[in-house]
């Protein structure tokens, strides 16, 4: 099914004409919204979670909360496919039962950095502005993995430090929007909303951004730390890459062409910690939770899902499984999953007393099997230096002197590293792409399939693993077990015998 071409194309001058149930219904007295929320990374998750939750509580109750979404990747295509629809685009959910069509409307402009650097500022600077969100991924974040500062030795942080008027990094555009707003007769500060997949993400990026802020002007970071409001947050929705099938999903429902539709899965959850001194949108009205405290539910899903999306995405890349679903549906695999989060995630977490986890594991393997989603392996596995450090270690760390095993979870970090290789267990290519890739694979492939090696290489590297955890006996040797499994039986046999 492939879109025709002569569709007209989706701009606001359809939306009467679009049926009713693509829209969300409408209060009577609701109006176009004005701009109060940067966005930046306007990839498919924020436009499937952040901006559908806004649109609904402007619906709900109300506000100027416009969005305007920044590319940090100079990805003027995307900014000019969404510019063209005047911010319009389809969401959809795609669910066992079938596909659930809806317009988005409260993104209103695109931006494209380093490109449109001055409308940037310019936005950022409006008083309108009152809350600039993230979903930037984690090597947008800048840190340094063993200090937690931002990381000077990273070119591009020094290219910002020695720019810092015309930055380009995450924490040197944050910082310098604030330091104008600080430099603004009673502006007030805009509240900083981390919506990324980091433990503790506002904490987080608060310490990389005042560390910016520190080398350039301490005075500015002292304001920052006392005046800037980091919420932590957790996000859940499994947001694949968009494909062929959405747009010819999207036109068939609309009568109209939509060149950025966003497939994901019906299942959404947003926890927030409620610290927004400028304000935030209805959120609470539309199903988000505002809580004090978001630490043990970001952990819950970091560990518990990413943890095991991480794990299936490096196995089936070795094992020949393309997506999640797939995956799943084998039942070594799923048995694999399964007791990976009930005995060594599930025991690290320390969540309230109301939390049922063994249904919060079974809620995700029945979210991981949902056949219309086809959430590519592939693309889980990028970035994976990134993604093993909070999604893996910690819950390794957690379990040595507690009497439980860490088996599975070393098998699924023995399968990253056999995965940075660069071929699957029957000899199949694949892209590694990641911002280490080439030292990674470099060493990885220096081990010449040797376990031993590959793990000593690899183990060494300090972006990842830290030294103690390097040298921890029960660690390496559960990794070498794996390795040896991986090497000798492939993945699909190494599930096998620890399932
Ligand atoms: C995934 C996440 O791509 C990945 O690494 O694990 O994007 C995951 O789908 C989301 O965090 C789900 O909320």
């Amino acid at each position: 099914m492939s879109t025709p071409p002569s569709l007209p194309r989706l701009t606001r001058h359809a939306l009467p004409a679009l049926h009713d149930h693509v829209l969300l219904p409408e209060r009577p007295e609701w109006h176009e919204p004005r701009i109060g929320i940067v966005h930046l990374g306007i990839g498919n998750f924020h436009r499937a979670h952040e901006a559908l939750y806004t649109e609904e509580a402007m619906l709900a109750e109300g506000g100027d909360w416009g969005i305007c979404g920044v590319t940090l990747q100079g990805d003027v295509a995307k900014r000019d496919a969404l510019m063209e629809q005047q911010g319009l685009y389809s969401v959809v959910e795609r669910g066992p039962e079938g596909a659930k069509v809806t317009v988005v409307r409260a993104l209103r402009e695109v931006l494209a950095m380093p490109h449109d650097h001055d409308a940037l500022f310019a936005r950022l600077a409006d008083p309108c502005v009152r809350i600039v969100s993230l979903t930037v991924t984690e090597k947008g974040y800048c840190r340094d993995p063993k200090t937690g500062d931002v990381a000077l030795h990273d070119p591009a942080v020094a290219r910002d430090l020695q720019n810092p008027h015309a930055p380009r990094t995450v924490p040197g555009i944050l910082v310098a929007a604030l330091r104008k707003r600080r430099d603004t007769a009673n502006a007030q500060p805009f509240t900083v909303l981390s919506c990324d997949n980091l433990a503790h993400n506002g904490a987080a990026l608060r310490q990389v951004v005042c560390s910016f802020a520190r080398q350039w002007d301490a005075a500015l970071a002292d304001w920052i730390a006392a005046e800037v409001a980091f919420p932590s947050t957790m996000v859940d929705r499994i947001v694949p890459a968009t494909t062929e099938a959405e747009r010819a999903t999207a036109a068939a429902t609309l009568g109209y062409r939509d060149d950025a539709p966003v497939p994901c899965e019906p299942f959404r959850q947003w926890v927030i910690e409620d610290r927004f001194p400028a304000g935030r949108p209805a959120w609470h009205a539309v199903g988000a939770q505002l809580v004090h405290d978001v630490t043990p539910f970001e952990l819950a899903k970091l560990r518990m899902l990413n943890g095991t999306h991480s794990t299936l995405a490096y196995l089936s890349m070795l094992g020949g499984f393309a997506t999640i679903d797939e995956a799943i549906a084998e039942p070594a695999m799923h048995k694999l999953i399964h007791a990976m989060m009930t005995q060594e995630i599930a025991p690290t977490l320390d969540m309230p007393g109301s939390f049922d986890i063994a249904g919060y594991r079974d809620a995700l393997l029945a979210r991981y099997a949902n056949p219309a989603l086809k959430h590519r392996c592939a693309q889980i596995a990028m970035d994976g230096s990134q993604k093993i450090p909070p999604r893996l270690l910690g819950t390794i760390a957690a379990n040595f002197g507690a009497g439980r095993p860490i088996t599975r979870l070393a098998l699924a970090v023995a399968a990253w590293m056999m995965f940075l290789r660069g071929y699957a267990d029957n000899g199949s290519r694949y892209d590694i792409s990641d911002p280490l890739a080439d030292k990674l694979k470099g060493l990885a492939t220096s081990a010449n399939g040797e376990p031993q090696a590959l793990m000593d290489a690899l183990l060494s590297v300090r972006e990842v693993f830290s030294a103690e955890l390097a040298a921890q006996p029960e660690f390496r040797a559960a990794l070498h077990h794996a390795l040896q499994l991986l090497k000798n039986d492939g993945a699909r046999g190494a599930i096998a015998a620890l399932q």
